[in-house]
């Protein structure tokens, strides 16, 4: 069957951190099934030259009906649901490559931004109703997650069956240790959060 496979995405660790939660998170899904579909999840490298190459090999590989992209936030408290991605970058600091790319386009010539197409309101209110923290941020920074945001916004305009999006959730708590007064979120409630907005977008999938 076209059009059956949900694709969930996460990152390397980066920043001197050890884990990522989005990858380690994404990983507990492969392999599952939500509302009939079947889950597979994909590690994206945070480097700048080839997050986006990789995340088109899996695009390409799984036909992917929606697409969550997850990404590690230091400092959130909760699942912070992005409207909009900017065709810039202005990265903080390097990437896993060395790279530190500043006042630079994600795609040159791109629209200046890109939308989300899951529904961010609806997902916001189950993620409440299941006791979760969360909001809808209006920005994903500017460094590896905005750039891998857009690409994918950009890549699903040619897709138009396909919906995604993208979601940054906190530290682990073993990260908040390191990190002292941070906030974290447990893998197992970040895992349920995840199920949750993929079923959520799921439910509302044109069609
Ligand atoms: N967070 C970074 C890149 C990889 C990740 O998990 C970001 O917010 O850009």
């Amino acid at each position: 069957m076209r059009n059956a496979t949900v694709l969930v995405t996460g990152f390397e660790p980066f920043g001197g951190e050890a884990v990522n939660p989005s990858w380690l998170a994404a990983q507990r899904l492969d392999g599952a099934r939500i509302l009939g579909k079947a889950v597979a999840a994909a590690q994206l490298p945070t480097v700048f030259a080839t997050a986006l190459p990789t995340l088109d090999a899996w695009l390409s590989q799984h036909d992917p009906c929606l697409v969550l992209c997850v990404g590690q936030a230091q400092g959130e408290t909760g699942f912070c649901l992005e409207r909009v991605a900017v065709n810039w970058t202005d990265a903080r600091i390097p990437d896993n490559a060395g790279a530190q790319p500043v006042d630079l386009p994600v795609l040159p010539g791109g629209p200046p931004a890109h939308f989300a197409t899951l529904p961010l309101r609806s997902i916001l209110q189950a993620l409440h109703r299941a006791g979760l923290p969360a909001r809808i941020s209006h920005s994903a920074g500017a460094f590896v997650c905005n750039h891998v945001f857009y690409g994918l916004m950009q890549a699903l305009a040619a897709r138009p069956a396909c919906r995604g999006g993208f979601v940054h959730i906190p530290l682990l708590p073993e990260q908040a240790v390191r990190n002292p007064g941070q906030p974290s979120l447990s893998l197992d409630l970040v895992e349920a959060g995840l199920r949750i907005i993929l079923e959520t977008g799921l439910r509302e999938l044109p069609g």
